[in-house]
């Protein structure tokens, strides 16, 4: 553990509202980690913000004909108070339209230049000769040279993932005018990224930087290093830190050549968590300076995995290029979470909406992120269904979690006018209470001991799922403790008996008061009222906790008086995940309807071209196809293979083991863009030697008409290894 920590989720673009997708990829996961962090006494600054540059911002703008100020100011405060209804406690919510983020990205801007991390370089950039201005990106559309979608982005193509650079579309055209963009010579500033692939390469994969251990080798996710080291293969380049744009941040103006220029937004946006953390340190009278650059911090980024690289490449090599900045010990980058068996589509409104679901089910906020953290995405893709949110709402909210609370508190309202009753095993165990050892009491304070301290481990190896299963393992405890002794039926012959009992679940409530806080805060809220103590502020409560339960001392002491017992959760009816459902599917139809008309519109031929199938082979035995062993499986990491144009080198995680495949996709994937792909694989295909690699297994591909390959995939979210039939 570290002196203090500077945690970062990943700053949202202020261009749309909050999905739970954001939420299961980086905002939960941080707030769990910080809460607990507290709860365990550390100095913690935790801080986020509205990235308000860029062209996410400025398509937006022009889309609703409103200017990006209007836009970045609607959303912002949008954001900011969705965070808040949800329970995601930042220290800051800041944003980079503010002046001190513009001051402190221009400052790192001119650091950088004096300490010799640029090249001025001119270079053929495309100009929209109608709108009579350079075009960002995500300005130029065109067909996409892998995959032949036609409506690819000129730096990504949503459809195949691969990244793209505007020269390589296929018939560019820009989206202000329509008009085909002219490439006009432009200058830029080009980070020297090449000059860092070095010591990236050493430090992602071993933890070393400058000769001292930075972070433990294997502590970060295997799929986040992958990609970090997919991209280090494929060699890194100079790349421009500067756009011709007319929203953003100024590249200061007295350098030559700064006219029009702005910063690249993914220059000046990692830079917001350090001016957030300026004006947190500035309101609240704190030194900024040591979180970010006293190796006495941890700094985490929080993210989505389509950050990684700008988190643990580019960012890293920001703050290594200027110098006297902390890198961060780790990036435990989520997966995607999925909607109902599709991806989440922000335009297409395939979507939970945080701020919708806060006023559907105002007061179970604790519900959804519950369900959000038993399935989060820690290592691949997840699914969210409306029907699986109402089962763990209602068979582990409330018939585990909220059924124990209540019992404990009513039957001791009932039996001891609502004080927690004095114990003594001995005399109980005298009386003849039928549990053999004398400890017991003592034991299950142990126990719970232990389970705390579980969670804990979990929770710092950014374990959540796993960490919030042992917090429900605390409870079914609690609900095993008074199923095996019956209290209601056994109070009037062995009083002495439930007496302890009620007691240990008293303790357990307790505990869990403090230890369900990091995963719903909400709920600890109104469990701290019900046992009438105070709520949990983050100041070491559970620290406390491990101290008194690691001495066998009670959490709360005997004739302490506890208030009255509420129902935590309550019970979702299929009404109300049936409406749910059916918003979705209306969202579909539009969906349908809209694509429908857009293809009519664009002139598609009434019937489609006559398309020619290849030949159907020979019959084959069911034997042959049932010697085959194919199974499900997650690239994991890809690099390109020297002298060969077609093959990729994969290695893929197949559940039980880790394989190297060879496969012939090369000339349609980019290394990068196959990294977390989901596949199916001829597993028991006979291992053969290829361009010197020994590839075992073969990645079954989907072929078309045009011969565009696509890959075979499960579902999202389904387990490796697993077999097809
Ligand atoms: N605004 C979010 C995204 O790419 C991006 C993160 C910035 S974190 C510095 O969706
Ligand atoms: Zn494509």
């Amino acid at each position: 553990m570290k002196k203090r920590y500077l945690v970062t989720a990943a700053l949202p673009y202020a261009n749309g509202p909050l999905h739970i997708g954001h939420l299961a990829g980086a905002y939960l996961p941080a707030d769990i980690y910080v809460r607990y962090l507290r709860l365990m006494g550390k100095d913690v600054v935790f801080v986020c913000g509205s990235d308000e540059h860029g062209a996410a911002i400025t398509v937006k703008a022009r889309k609703e004909g409103i200017t990006p100020q209007e836009i970045v100011d609607k959303y912002h405060v949008m954001l900011r108070d969705t965070f808040v209804d949800i329970g995601i406690h930042f220290d800051l919510y800041h944003r980079t339209s503010s002046p001190l983020h513009h001051k402190t990205s221009q400052d790192f801007f001119l650091k950088l230049l004096e300490n010799g991390q640029f090249d001025e370089k001119e270079s053929d950039q495309y100009y929209d000769p109608v709108a009579e201005q350079f075009l960002a990106d995500r300005y130029i559309i065109g067909t996409c040279p892998n995959c032949a979608n036609p409506d690819a982005y000129g730096d990504q193509c949503e459809r195949c993932g691969t990244t793209l650079s505007p020269t390589e579309l296929i018939t560019p055209r820009s989206t202000l005018s329509g008009a085909t963009p002219e490439l006009r010579p432009t200058k830029h500033w080009y980070l020297k990224l090449d000059e860092h692939e070095a010591w990236l390469r050493t430090w992602i994969n071993t933890g070393m930087v400058d000769g001292k251990l930075q972070h433990q080798p294997g502590s970060w996710k295997n799929h986040v290093v992958g990609q970090c080291n997919s991209w280090l293969d494929s060699g890194l380049q100079p790349r421009a830190m500067t756009r011709d744009l007319d929203w953003g941040v100024d590249v200061p103006q007295h350098i030559p050549g700064s006219a029009g220029k702005k910063l690249y937004v993914w220059l000046d946006a990692p830079i917001g968590y350090i001016s957030a953390t300026k004006q947190w340190a500035a309101d609240h009278g704190k030194d900024w300076a040591p979180y970010w650059q006293s190796d006495d911090t941890g700094l985490v980024h929080f993210i989505g995995k389509d950050n990684i690289v700008f988190h643990c490449l580019i960012f890293p090599a920001i703050l290594k290029a200027h110098g006297g900045f902390i890198l961060p010990v780790n990036v435990p980058a989520n997966q995607f979470l999925n909607l109902e068996g599709r991806k989440l589509s922000t335009s297409k409104n395939w979507a939970v909406w945080v701020h919708e679901y806060c006023a559907d089910f105002k007061g179970q906020e604790d519900a959804l992120r519950y369900n959000m953290i038993k399935n989060m995405p820690e290592q691949r893709d997840a699914e969210f269904t409306w029907k699986g949110f109402q089962e763990t709402t209602n068979t582990e909210l409330v018939n585990n979690l909220a059924n124990f609370v209540h019992r404990v508190l009513v039957l001791t309202h009932k039996y001891y006018d609502g004080l927690v009753p004095e114990v003594d095993t001995n005399l109980a165990i005298r009386s003849g209470w039928n549990i053999e050892q004398v400890g017991y009491f003592d034991e299950e304070l142990l126990l719970l001991h232990h389970k705390v301290e579980e969670m804990g481990k979990e929770i710092m190896q950014f374990n959540f799922r796993e960490a919030l299963r042992i917090l429900m393992e605390i409870s079914s405890a609690g609900n095993a403790l008074l199923q095996f002794n019956e209290p209601w039926k056994t109070v009037k012959d062995s009083p002495e008996a439930v007496r302890v009992v009620l007691n240990l679940g008293l303790q357990f409530v307790a505990a869990l008061s403090v230890a369900c806080q990091p995963f719903m805060p909400f709920t600890s809220e109104k469990m701290r009222k019900m046992i009438n103590l105070q709520s949990v502020s983050g100041s070491g409560e559970l620290l406390f906790i491990l101290n008194d339960l690691a001495e066998g001392n009670p959490i709360l002491p005997a004739n302490h008086a506890i208030n009255t017992a509420e129902h935590l959760f309550t019970r979702i009816p299929d009404e109300v995940i049936q409406a749910q459902v059916a918003r979705l599917e209306a969202t579909d139809r539009t969906n349908q309807a809209e694509s429908a008309a857009e293809s009519v519109s664009a002139e598609e031929p009434a019937v489609a071209a006559s398309v020619s199938y290849p030949e159907l082979k020979e019959f084959i035995q069911y034997d042959d196809f049932a010697n085959m062993d194919i199974r499900t499986g997650t690239i994991v990491a890809a690099e390109a293979v020297e002298k060969s144009k077609k093959l990729l080198k994969l290695q893929v995680d197949l559940g039980f083991e880790t394989r190297t495949i060879l496969s012939g996709i090369a000339l349609h994937f980019r290394p990068e863009s196959v990294v977390g792909q989901q596949v199916v694989v001829l597993a028991n295909l006979a291992p053969r030697v290829m361009m010197g690699t020994t590839s075992a297994g073969m990645i079954l591909m989907a072929e078309d008409s045009e011969g565009q390959l696509s890959f075979v995939a499960p579902p999202q979210g389904w387990p490796n290894g697993f077999g097809v039939k």
